[in-house]
């Protein structure tokens, strides 16, 4: 063994090792005591940064951990390949997507094996390959068959520079996320999965996944949005149809003062027919956008139509106003407006001087004032006829079954969540399967035409879609009718790919189906790992995409992730390490300077998994530190020879013997509850890092105190690896082993090394600390009392006065009364 740690020698040696091994190519028919642990793989971008670092040394830690325990493992990797930025590089340099993404991938493979990490590589998965997407091109035929997909025009949110359509997140203050470019609305033809349908399942399945962080769980929650409500009919004069709302609040419907409907209803459109005015509201409300966040804060703007409703039980006359406010996607797109009792219909009532009519009151007689805002809370109906003295939940079932009775209204549940619209007006994407014939409407591409393959060898000229310019992709003919047709150049959004991939790495080499029974094997995902930003739309369309996996016969689970953990944030000087803040640290420098192993411990040291991590130059330097200490303990040790092991026998130690021993022992058990069940790997080095200076102090080479010795340094190269796994396999060859490390079981526990035979007790006298001493565990009261008086510094204070009194705690203290 070499005095100097010198960590490129060692990582360098390691790696070549597992590979030749095959260390972690698993068999992927294996059906028993398996552990499948998978964190998010990343997007191509170019280099990894911090966070990438820090989620998959997490995923490898705990990976590393099971199968010392004795699963099989399956820690796999790939690419989620497509994506905007891939074109905006091809724009900016001149470099067709494809490649650009293949050379990152390429580059980012390289530093994934630098750091160690235990992946199976015989299973990596680009998702821009034709016989990834071929099969999400199959399910999606699958989805359009069931009616689960379908086309229709929506209104999208259209970036003018990207030449894209936006999701409502992506739009900031009006603006595209990265072009800055202030956000039109279009109505265009779209592509839509029926996540709706899965609205309930989705919620109620949320139940079983108890080992999800809370957080998240009311995150999706809220994201579905459901409520219950009551949908009920206004009739309107001059108008062909009822026009229908949607409350949450039956209980105030006999404070309605006005009906509001969406500038995109029906009953708008018609209004603006004759009436310029209305028609040029409604154009105005079209250019605004769409985000929903936005919705609450911005000025209420709207425009009388002039109809009039009739209210279903009071039969009065309402007017109907066109607002801004109102969406066209939510409910019926058409609210009763209960001024006194919804904010949003307060300041519009008070912008437009629309009557407020107070028919809820508070149930401990509060006074209500409605010149300052609305009184939202529940109470006691009044004014309200018949219903007036019901409280607002008995009104509820009231006004419903009323409603009901009289055929104007029904109970109905909503959800706030909408289809998946998964059409992109993007190139580099997986294209979407259908061909769009004047005869014959949309046609599905014919599955053994599949894949429809992505040309990658293109020329960008202008933002636009380069497949939406290229008639040799395009044009094509009917499947059913033979005639000239032309293929869809919308691409996918590349959630689809993400929302599968876990379930495909285990059908990874299979070309004649999407899954096969593997799958069952390994889902759902043991444990997954990834960033919180994820917490919404990701893991909502993979719970969907289960089930739909699911409902196509093809997995039997109903989720597909059984435990998540949500790493926190890299920070640097309390801010996000981001490229936009100038603050990153380049994990390759680190890598090159002090290897992965001190960037690995480092980031498993400086925090819990899920906090967020302060990073730390001297933390780096005290990670690097600590391997070197670990490396000159084994150095020392083994050269005065490798010490077999051997059987120890405890009653022969000394009690300093005992004590290191009892500390490995202790150690194990804190590591192995660390490691398992509470996922605090920071504790769990730093009980190593303790047991590594006390090694030192013991400094014992009797025959004895070599085999403790010896035993120790194991246990911690063992319980070390997951973390710093490259050190660890050299370390467990110098101390001896002809087997490799990686096939080691986790350290067992003897249970005799733990029992303690000596206590140690503290020392009052009058109350205050003076000593502390040690005795055997079944010590009589009589001996513990005499070494007590025996301690020098309590001898000191107890010298030449009367002891009154001692009193003894068992096993902690001894009390010494004293006359003062
Ligand atoms: C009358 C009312 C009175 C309401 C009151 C609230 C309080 P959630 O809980 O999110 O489902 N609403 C219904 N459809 C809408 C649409 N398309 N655009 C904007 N707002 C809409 O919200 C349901 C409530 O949001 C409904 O209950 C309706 O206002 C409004 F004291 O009806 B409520
Ligand atoms: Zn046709």
């Amino acid at each position: 063994m070499q005095e100097q740690y010198d960590h490129k020698l060692i990582e360098l040696a390691a790696q070549i090792f597992w590979d030749q091994q095959q260390s972690f190519v698993v068999d992927i028919t294996t059906k028993e005591n398996t552990f499948y642990c998978l964190s998010m793989f990343p997007y191509p971008s170019g280099r990894l940064h911090m966070g990438h670092v820090r989620n998959y040394t997490i995923g490898d830690v705990i990976s590393r951990y099971q199968r010392m325990r004795g699963k099989t493992v399956f820690q796999p990797m790939g690419w989620d390949a497509f994506g905007l930025p891939a074109e905006n590089a091809a724009l900016k340099n001149n470099v067709a997507p494809a490649q650009w993404t293949y050379e990152n991938m390429a580059y980012m493979r390289t530093q994934l094996k630098q750091l160690g990490f235990a992946y199976d590589w015989s299973r990596e998965i680009a998702t821009c390959r034709p016989e990834y997407y071929k099969w999400e091109q199959w399910m999606f035929i699958q989805l359009y068959k069931k009616g689960l997909a379908y086309k229709k025009t929506a209104t999208v949110n259209w970036d003018p520079v990207d030449q894209t359509v936006l999701a409502n997140e992506q739009v900031i203050d009006g603006k595209g996320w990265r072009s800055g470019a202030p956000v039109e609305r279009r109505e265009i033809p779209q592509w839509f999965l029926r996540i709706t349908d899965y609205a309930e399942d989705l919620l109620n399945d949320l139940e079983t996944l108890d080992e999800w962080p809370d957080a998240v769980k009311t995150m999706q929650r809220n994201w579905i949005g459901r409520s219950e409500g009551v949908e009920l009919q206004f009739v309107v004069n001059d108008f062909a149809e009822l026009l229908t709302v949607y409350t949450t609040r039956p209980d105030t419907l006999m404070g309605v003062t006005y009906v509001a409907v969406a500038a995109e209803h029906a009953l708008a459109k018609q209004a603006a027919l004759n009436n310029s005015a209305i028609a040029t509201f409604i154009k105005n409300c079209k250019q605004t956008k769409l985000a929903e966040a936005e919705m609450a804060t911005m000025q209420k703007l709207g425009i009388d139509t002039g109809y009039r409703a009739t209210h279903p039980i009071t039969g009065a006359s309402v007017p109907i106003w066109i607002a801004n406010f109102v969406l066209i996607e939510y409910g019926a797109g058409a609210v009763m407006s209960v001024p006194a009792h919804d904010q949003r219909d307060w300041e519009f009532a008070q912008q437009y001087q629309l009557p407020i009519q107070q028919v809820i009151y508070p149930l401990d007689d509060s006074s209500v004032d409605l010149t300052k805002a609305a009184y939202t809370e529940k109470g006691l109906l009044k004014n309200s006829g018949e219903f007036s003295d019901l409280t607002s939940q008995q009104a509820f079932k009231a006004i419903a079954s009323y409603l009901q009775a009289q055929q104007k209204g029904q109970i109905k549940i909503n959800y706030r969540l909408r289809d998946w619209g998964v059409s992109r007006q993007r190139y580099w994407g997986a294209p979407i399967p259908m061909i769009h014939c004047q005869q014959c409407g949309d046609v599905p591409v014919p599955e053994n035409q599949l894949p429809v393959i992505l040309p990658e060898d293109v020329q960008f000229e202008g933002v636009a879609s380069p497949i939406k310019i290229m008639p040799s992709f395009y044009e094509t003919t009917c499947p059913l009718c033979n005639g000239p047709a032309k293929r869809e150049t919308d691409t996918f959004d590349t959630f689809m790919e993400s929302s599968w991939y876990y379930a495909r790495y285990t059908a990874r080499n299979n070309n004649d189906a999407m899954l096969d029974k593997n799958a069952d094997h390994w889902l759902p995902v043991d444990q997954y790992i990834g960033g919180i930003e994820h917490a919404i739309l990701h893991l909502l369309y993979a719970r969907f995409y289960h089930k739909l996996l699911r409902d196509a016969g093809l997995v039997t689970s109903k989720e597909p992730f059984k435990r998540l953990l949500t790493q926190g944030m890299v920070l640097k000087d309390g801010a996000k390490m981001s490229k936009s803040k100038g603050n990153t640290v380049d994990p390759q420098a680190l890598i090159e300077k002090y290897g992965a192993d001190t960037v690995r411990l480092f980031i498993m040291f400086a925090a819990p998994p899920e906090q967020s991590l302060e990073w730390s130059d001297d933390g780096v330097e005290g990670a690097s530190r600590f391997l070197k200490r670990l490396w000159r303990l084994v150095y020392d040790h083994t050269q005065r020879g490798v010490v077999p092991r051997a059987m120890i026998n405890q009653s022969e130690l000394s009690d300093e013997q005992k004590a290191i021993r009892r500390k490995l022992h202790n150690t194990i058990v804190k590591v192995g509850d660390d490691m398992q069940r509470r996922y605090t790997f920071n504790t769990a080095i730093a009980v190593n890092m303790e047991l590594v200076n006390d090694l030192y102090k013991f400094n014992d080479v009797s025959v004895q105190g070599r085999l403790i010795t010896q035993e120790a340094l194991e246990g911690l190269t063992l319980m070390l690896s997951p973390m710093v796994p490259h050190i660890c396999h050299q370390l467990w060859q110098t101390l001896g082993h002809t087997t490799a490390l990686i096939d080691q079981a986790w350290p067992l526990v003897d249970e005799a090394a733990l029992q303690q035979d000596r206590v140690d007790i503290v020392v009052q006298v009058n109350g205050k600390l003076r000593g502390r001493i040690a005795v055997d565990v079944h010590a009589d009261q009589a001996t513990v009392e005499a070494a007590a008086l025996n301690e020098e510094n309590v001898r000191r204070f107890v010298e030449g006065k009367a002891v009154r009194k001692i009193i003894v705690v068992p096993g902690k203290l001894v009390n010494v009364v004293i006359a003062e």
